[in-house]
């Protein structure tokens, strides 16, 4: 009898391997039980148990690793409960490999209707019917546990920028305090079966563009010992080189043996510049978003399909796409189908601009494995930035 044959189990732990390093940028594996998240890894978002337009599939076969749920979305509606009734939200939504969920500090303020914040945390009324719901950091973890959640984010206050250093401040502080409260709530749900050995939950840093204030905030949660650290509270008004900067005064203070994600980022120049300083996992709207609307990225620049230009144009959208669509539909459909505002005009697009995010991903880990990621930045910036057309 030999023992070659003999599958290992997959340990049930959560995991981080640091594989290789570039200059700043790194090249890492987040181990869990449903599954590897290689990094830098982009986070398709799938807001209400859908990445909208796209088959679970196909977001799969652009090579998604793992994919965003909202707490505050699913809470509203179908509600967490029925979810965890249903086995869960990877199950609802035929999705088996990773999910990281929000924890719903940001969606409720940016959606939610007249919130109150106390240290308690936030009453709001929803953005669908108007009805009242409370948000703290306790119900947000067991929200998460409901859905079954991999990765869970601690519950925060992400405020708009710019703002007074004082409010920024408050908010920092305040969401160290909420920090602490969710890591209780989380370890009392491993201890009750609620959550999973596999299971992480990961902190927050917030801060705006104060060096001094990121500095005390990334400190203090370091020292509360998470598996993880995300940078929230960027890409909200402060601009592109500001964020950059912060980023920069930030990503130092974080252990580098643990995951970083930059929360709600971004273009791919600001996923590219980000990578070069150090962060291993993002999310974004923008590939769906902005092809539900008729922007298209290609591996020749934006290009806006609602544009008159492409009427006639029987050429392909980006015939270096991996994407099929890209390489096999005129632009000319594709601008019909926008401008009828058709599904498939929207589908399309969402597609094209998934696989284009996944694909800049794989080529900024290859590039970072062959050490040469600074040369293939400045390559392929010059060609992916070129404006608009
Ligand atoms: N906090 C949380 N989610 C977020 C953010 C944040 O600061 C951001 C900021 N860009 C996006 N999503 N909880």
């Amino acid at each position: 009898a030999t023992t070659e044959h003999v599958t290992e189990k997959p340990s049930p732990a959560f995991g981080f391997r640091l594989l290789t390093q570039d200059g700043n940028a790194r090249r890492s594996e987040i181990v869990t039980p449903r599954g590897v998240i290689r990094t830098p890894a982009f986070m398709p978002v799938g807001t209400v148990a859908t990445v909208k337009a796209l088959y679970p599939e196909q977001v799969r076969d652009a090579g998604a690793d793992i994919l965003l749920g909202n707490t505050y979305h699913l809470m509203l509606r179908p509600g967490a409960e029925r979810v965890a009734k249903l086995g869960g939200l990877h199950k609802f939504m035929r999705w088996e490999k990773p999910i990281l969920t929000d924890s719903g500090g940001f969606q409720v303020m940016s959606l939610g209707k007249i919130r109150k914040i106390t240290e308690e945390g936030v009453a709001f009324q929803s953005h669908i019917d108007g009805s009242r719901h409370m948000l703290s950091p306790e119900r947000s973890i067991e929200i998460q546990c409901l859905l079954g959640s991999d990765i869970q984010m601690q519950f925060d206050e992400c405020i708009e920028l710019p703002a007074e250093r004082k409010e920024v401040e408050r908010a920092m502080e305040l969401s160290l305090r909420w920090a602490e409260r969710s890591k209780r709530a989380f370890e009392m749900q491993l201890a009750s079966g609620g959550a999973g050995p596999g299971q992480a939950l990961f902190a927050i840093v917030q801060g705006g563009t104060d060096v001094e204030l990121r500095r005390r905030s990334a400190e203090a949660l370091v020292g509360m010992d998470f598996p993880g650290y995300a940078v929230g509270g960027l890409a909200v008004g402060e601009g592109h080189e500001a964020m950059i900067a912060t980023l920069g005064e930030t990503l130092p203070h974080l252990p580098a043996g643990k995951p970083r994600y930059l929360m709600g980022v971004g273009t791919p120049l600001d996923l590219i510049e980000s990578v070069r300083l150090g962060v291993d996992m993002f999310d974004c709207v923008m590939p769906t978003r902005n092809g539900r609307h008729g922007y298209a990225f290609t591996w020749n620049g934006p290009v806006n399909m609602r544009n008159a230009k492409h009427a006639e144009d029987p050429s392909p959208l980006d015939a270096l796409s991996s994407c099929p669509a890209a390489r096999e539909y005129s632009r000319a459909y594709i601008h019909h189908l926008i401008k009828s505002g058709e599904y498939l005009g929207a589908m399309i697009l969402s597609w094209v601009n998934t696989v284009f995010y996944q694909d800049l991903m794989a080529a900024m880990r290859s590039a970072i494995d062959d050490g040469r990621f600074d040369a293939w930045a400045a390559e392929t910036k010059a060609r992916i930035t070129a404006a608009p057309t």
